[in-house]
Order: C-alpha cells, then sequence, then structure tokens
C-alpha cells in the first residue's frame, strides 16, 4: 500500500477514454466514466460533423458570377424526421444511462456493509458494526501538478471497507452541510444536519482513495480529508475488531483514541501549537479568561461544559466556532476526555488513580 492511487495522473489512453483497466475503483466510477466519455465523443462527433458541413456548404453556394440564385426549398420531410429522431435517440440513451445510474446509486443492496458516516467542521468520522471507530491514523502520498509524489503535511484518519462488498455508508453532519467526496470513485454525495443520506460503493481493488469534503463548509474545509482504505474481508474485519477498545486500558488511553475520533484534533493541539481552538497542553488546572469578562480554572466541570455547552465560555482570544457535542458523547467518553485533558495538564495524576473523577469540592 503505497499511497493514494489517484487517476488524475494516467497515460494516453485515460486521456482518451478516461479508463483504465489497471484501475478499476468501482462500479459507479466504470458507469459515471463511460457515460461521461460517450458524451463528450459524442459532442466531438456531432461538431466535427456540422462544422464540416457548414464549411462545405459555404464552398459550394458561394456567390460565383454568373451563376443564378436558387430559392432554398421550404419542406422536406424525410430530412426533418431523420434530424429528429437521430439526435433524440443519443439523447434518451444518455437519460437512461444517466437515469439508471443515478438509481441504482441510490439503492443499496440489502446484504451491504452498514457504516455510519459523521461529517462535521472539520472532519469525517466512520462508526462500524461493531461500535467501532477508526483509531488510525496516516500521511498520504498524491501527485503533484507535474505528477511528482508529495506527502501530506497532516495525518489523516484511515477507514478501511472490505474488499468485493457493498458498502453503505449512512450519513448525517451535526454541523452544517459537507459533501463526501470519492474522486476515484466519482460520486459525491451530501451530508446534511438532522437528516441522513445514503452512498453506497463496492471497492473492486485493494488500496488507498482519498476522501474530500466537496461542500465548502469553512476555514478548514480544505483539510478534511481522510483515507479510505480497501482490505480484503477478513483482514477488515480484524481490523475493526482490534478497534472495538476495551476500556481496561484505562480512560486516558481512550480519551487520546477519541480526541481524534470524535474530531477534537481538526481544532486542538496537544502539544502546545496554535490552532483553531486553544491547545489542550498544559491546560488543567490553570485559570482561563473569557471574552467578555469572567474566569474559571479548568477542572472536569469546565472542560465537560466546554464539550456539551461551548457558547456559554467563549475562552479569550478565541472565536465562537465550537460545536456543542451534546448527544454525541456518552458518559464515559466525556469522562476519558476529561481525563486525557488532566493527563495533558503540568501535574497528571499517577495511573490508577481515578483520573476524570472530579475530586470534592471542585467545580461550581
Ligand atoms: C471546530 C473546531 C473545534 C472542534 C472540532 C472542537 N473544539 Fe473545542 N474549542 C474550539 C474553540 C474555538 C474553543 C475556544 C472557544 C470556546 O471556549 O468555545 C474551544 C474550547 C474548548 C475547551 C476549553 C479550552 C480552554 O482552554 O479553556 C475544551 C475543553 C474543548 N474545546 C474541548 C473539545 C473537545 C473534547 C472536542 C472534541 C470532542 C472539541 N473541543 C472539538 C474549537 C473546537
Ligand atoms: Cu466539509
Amino acid at each position: 500500500m503505497n499511497g493514494i492511487t489517484t487517476t488524475l495522473a494516467d497515460g494516453f489512453w485515460h486521456w482518451l477514454w478516461f479508463e483504465d483497466p489497471a484501475k478499476n475503483n468501482s462500479e459507479a466510477a466504470r458507469i459515471g466514466d463511460d457515460l461521461f466519455m460517450y458524451i463528450f465523443w459524442l459532442s466531438v462527433a456531432w461538431f466535427v460533423f456540422l462544422m464540416g458541413l457548414t464549411f462545405y456548404f459555404v464552398v459550394k453556394y458561394r456567390r460565383v458570377a454568373g451563376r443564378k440564385l436558387t430559392r432554398s426549398p421550404a419542406h422536406h420531410t424525410p430530412l426533418e424526421i431523420a434530424w429528429t429522431v437521430v439526435p433524440t435517440l443519443f439523447l434518451v440513451y444518455i437519460f437512461f444511462k444517466g437515469f439508471w445510474g443515478y438509481a441504482d446509486a441510490l439503492v443499496a443492496p440489502s446484504h451491504a456493509e452498514v457504516i455510519n458516516l459523521k461529517a462535521q467542521k472539520w472532519a469525517w468520522r466512520m462508526t462500524y458494526p461493531n461500535g467501532a471507530e477508526s483509531t488510525l491514523t496516516s500521511r498520504f502520498n498524491y501527485p503533484d501538478e507535474s505528477g511528482r509524489i508529495v506527502t501530506s503535511a497532516n495525518e489523516a484518519p484511515v477507514f478501511v471497507v472490505p474488499l468485493g462488498k457493498p458498502v453503505q455508508l449512512r450519513m448525517s453532519s451535526i454541523d452544517v452541510i459537507h459533501s463526501f467526496w470519492v474522486p476515484d470513485f466519482r460520486t459525491k454525495f451530501d451530508v446534511f444536519p438532522n437528516r441522513y443520506t445514503s452512498y453506497w460503493f463496492e471497492a473492486k481493488e485493494l488500496g488507498d482513495h482519498v476522501i474530500f469534503c466537496a461542500e465548502y463548509c469553512g476555514d478548514l474545509h480544505s483539510e478534511m480529508y481522510a483515507i479510505l482504505r480497501v482490505l480484503p474481508e477478513p483482514e477488515y474485519r480484524a481490523t475493526i475488531d482490534s478497534w472495538a477498545i476495551p476500556w481496561p486500558e484505562g480512560p486516558v488511553a481512550v480519551g487520546k483514541v477519541l480526541y481524534k475520533t470524535k474530531g477534537c484534533v481538526a481544532c486542538h493541539s496537544v502539544d502546545g501549537s496554535p490552532n483553531t481552538g486553544p491547545t489542550w497542553k498544559g491546560i488543567w488546572g490553570k485559570e482561563h479568561e473569557f471574552e467578555g469578562g469572567g474566569k474559571a480554572v479548568v477542572d472536569a466541570n469546565y472542560v465537560r461544559e466546554s464539550i456539551l455547552v461551548p457558547a456559554t465560555k467563549i475562552v479569550k482570544g478565541f472565536p465562537n466556532q465550537m460545536v456543542s457535542y451534546q448527544g454525541q458523547l456518552n458518559d464515559r467518553e466525556l469522562d476519558a476526555l476529561i481525563a486525557y485533558i488532566e493527563s495533558l495538564g503540568d501535574n497528571p495524576p499517577a495511573p490508577g488513580t481515578g483520573h476524570g473523577e472530579t475530586p470534592a469540592g471542585e467545580g461550581k
């Protein structure tokens, strides 16, 4: 698995017919590409044909000294029927191909693997049928304009899907409209808040594909990417099983994973580097000032409130950019995140001393 495959940088056959047997990514991609190339070459053929006729007539019927002008015929029924029926047939073909392709894309086969996809500013999250979420991130390689392979600056979450099995994504957003786009699969689907949309595909080859957001959704829209990794089905099962994190590892370990999988990583750093939101490094136990006055010590209650109702206290110098995670995190997950933030403080508690619990008297 040496990075993202992308069909943009392929050679002559790709240029001519958008089709390279080696890049047989998905059935939907094949249908879409075929139709696209059909329309493209049909347009080229008609253009050449019509321009050719025009030039021919211009030359043939040009004004010549001594030649008498003739009146144009007003009607020619067989010719008129031909130029109506023939293009109509071509267009009807386009309509049915497009309609069937779209209908196919909407209705997933009943034996599909259903994976939940959540979009938010600015991350994707997939929840697998066993309740697990990805704990894997990776940089990815992609060709730049000159075809040279470059490596992404940031890590992206890696999502796995089984090879040769239909996968249905049940998609929704927790904030604004996003759009799930896998360029290699040639289809994109909008993802809405308060409503599920569905998208399905069947990957036909092992390998990585890049996922983008195709809906401008704010500052870091362009960094809302992830990697879709196609694995043989047994390996896919083993991977998602290994992602179902057992709690005995302790809340800090779980919090560290949730930090990535719940999208906090998009806005919060844990090493002090600046980002959309404040870093978590060393904030535990510190006093924070808020926009419009007021201050509070960063403790479990403060962190909990910051996660569930972020708009009540806006940290000084930061925008009111964080969405509420009310309903997105259960109590244990909240505890794990609190424990993780605590562990990033200047005096982290020794392991096994009840992270994430609010000591008596702390808070409001
Ligand atoms: C879209 C960007 C964004 C995402 C995603 C995000 N936050 Fe925030 N967060 C912010 C911003 C901006 C602030 C500062 C403004 C405020 O207080 O609301 C903030 C503030 C906080 C604070 C208070 C920090 C302090 O220094 O006082 C905590 C705690 C916090 N976020 C936790 C989380 C957790 C946990 C997650 C993931 C479950 C998360 N955030 C996801 C943008 C984000
Ligand atoms: Cu987006």
